[in-house]
């Protein structure tokens, strides 16, 4: 499932690439390695970077599904050889957002797009905006995965909510 995903994401980097007119290459690096941090249980994801020496915010801790993206990002550099900056930040920010993204940053975090994603409610809307208006895409998916956690019942990283309202705010 995850090779499927991760192939979809960097295809589909591509294309934003094209249409917001940023490095092809890059984004598709990007899009390969976004979840590389991902293997291995979350206790594990937590391990590594204990052993790494990559420190985990009190959030990284209490929600272990964001530590694959700083894992990553030291995987990408330290295992696969990537010194692009941009990359590295694209996969350091791909889970929760931030405010101000740069735009490779917002291709790869609209990662939800790939065609292999399970459906969910407003994936149709998204995947269309996100060729149109690629910010209000980011409010979108954002909205969507702070309604989602809190509806489950899940903490929500301050992050993942800073990026919702920086891109709401955005689009008025
Ligand atoms: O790695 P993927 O599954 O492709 O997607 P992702 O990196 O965007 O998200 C990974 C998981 O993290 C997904 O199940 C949603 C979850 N997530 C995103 N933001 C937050 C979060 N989980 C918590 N608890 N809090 C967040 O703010
Ligand atoms: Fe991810
Ligand atoms: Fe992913």
């Amino acid at each position: 499932d995850r090779f499927e995903h991760t192939i979809g994401v960097m295809y589909t980097a591509a294309s934003l690439a094209m249409r917001y007119h940023e490095d092809i290459d890059d984004a598709m690096m990007a899009g390969l390695l976004h979840d590389c941090g991902k293997y291995g249980s979350a206790q594990e994801q937590v391990e590594r970077c204990q052993k790494h020496g990559i420190l985990l915010t009190q959030s990284e801790l209490e929600m272990p599904a964001l530590v694959h993206a700083k894992l990553g990002a030291y995987f990408a550099e330290k295992e696969y050889g990537v010194t692009n900056k941009g990359v590295l930040s694209a996969i350091t920010w791909h889970t929760t957002g931030r405010p101000e993204m740069t735009m490779l940053e917002k291709i790869i975090y609209a990662d939800y797009i790939e065609p292999n994603r399970k459906i969910i409610p407003g994936l149709q809307k998204i995947r269309e905006t996100v060729f149109v208006d690629i910010d209000h895409a980011i409010c979108l998916c954002a909205g969507n995965t702070v309604n989602y956690l809190r509806k489950n019942g899940k903490p929500v990283d301050p992050m993942s909510i800073e990026t919702y309202q920086y891109y709401s705010d955005k689009g008025e």
